[in-house]
């Protein structure tokens, strides 16, 4: 298959089949679904999808019924890289022995739990091997099919299930762990960052990762208003606000280079337009406990956190590493 001659324009995107179908059982505003739906307009030919379990798994195939227009398999909440890999050999096999002879792409899809946390390993095994599939993380930042348990993707200051905020603690104590990059420090030929918000974005970049030889990952930021606590009409709004004060910026590096994506550029080359993250932790239920007084500290730790990833990030830029 060829590299794309699309230029991503809406028309393009719109007039794409839908291949993840409306009718399914996520919540009005689920982000996560809004992701999935966006990703499959990238498809270029025939693709195999593995979901790991979570929201987007359960949602999706209530037996007798499904919102998946491809070949999609279930895996376990650990293994969606694992299965990808699984896959991808089958599919090389099968064109060895002369019985497949069109290209098929595989894409696994899991949540952060099942990436994080307890699909890390197998996600990492199966990039160190080279296998040639898109991984999408679509990140709404808890054990949302659960209950709202905290997971390593989880925010600082969040209250989950978990982390639940009270006297004892106010929200999640950790750090959200910097999954992204460790996947660039796989030097895995291409990873990026990615919201729902700039749908264009999201699109160009889950047709790259399909494109390249080898493994591809895609962190895509997907708000979640039941476990985040916002009205349904919000998640866009959200999303944009998480890029716009750089809680999370947009970028990509190819073969371990990194470059901004042109929505966090613009921050980049005006700093004066980077806002404040209490707007962004304002718009939110999971963040309230931070705004009743006596928590201004950790207002003060979350801005500064963000600020020096945000350097961290324009450093690695500057240096081209
Ligand atoms: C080994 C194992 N432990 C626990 C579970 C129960 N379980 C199913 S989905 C899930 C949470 C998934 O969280 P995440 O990956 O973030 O996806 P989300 O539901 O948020 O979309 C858990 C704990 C399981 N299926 N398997
Ligand atoms: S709980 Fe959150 S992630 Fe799950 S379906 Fe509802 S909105 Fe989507
Ligand atoms: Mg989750």
């Amino acid at each position: 298959m060829t590299a794309t001659t699309w230029k991503f324009t809406a028309k393009e995107i719109v007039e794409k089949p839908e291949l993840f179908t409306s009718g399914h059982r996520a919540c009005a505003g689920c982000g996560s679904a809004i992701a999935l739906r966006q990703i499959m307009k990238a498809t270029r030919g025939p693709t195999i999808v593995t979901n790991a379990t979570g929201c987007m798994e359960v949602v999706s195939t209530i037996y007798p019924y499904t919102a998946w227009k491809v070949p999609w398999i279930h895996t376990a909440f650990e293994n969606a890289a694992a299965n990808a890999s699984g896959i991808e050999a089958a599919l090389k096999a099968m064109k060895k022995k002369g019985k497949l002879h069109e290209s098929v792409d595989v894409i696994a899809f899991a949540g952060d739990g099942g990436t994080f946390d307890i699909g890390l390993q197998a996600l990492s095994g199966a990039v160190e091997r080279g296998h040639d599939f898109l991984y999408v993380l679509y990140d709404n930042e808890a054990y949302m099919n659960t209950g709202i348990q905290r997971s390593g993707g989880t925010p600082y200051g969040a209250s989950t299930t978990t982390s639940p905020a009270g006297k004892v603690l106010l929200g999640k104590a950790q750090l959200k762990k910097p999954i992204a990059d460790i996947m660039v420090a796989h030097e895995i030929p291409y990873a990026a960052t990615a919201s729902i918000a700039y749908w264009q974005d999201l699109v160009r970049k889950a047709r790259k990762g399909l494109e390249v030889e080898g493994p591809a990952f895609l962190h895509v930021f997907s708000p979640c208003p039941r476990g985040w606590r916002y009205e349904t009409n919000k998640t866009i709004e959200i999303a944009r606000l998480a890029t716009e004060t750089c809680v999370f910026p947009l970028w990509e590096a190819k073969e371990g280079d990194y470059s901004l994506s042109p929505q966090s550029k613009i921050i980049a080359m005006k700093p004066e337009r980077k806002k404040p993250v209490t707007d962004y932790l304002k718009t939110q239920g999971r963040f309230r406990h931070l705004f009743k007084g006596g928590a201004e500290h950790m207002l003060q730790d979350i801005q500064k956190i963000v600020d020096k990833r945000w350097s961290r990030l324009l450093r690695r830029i500057r240096e081209g590493s």
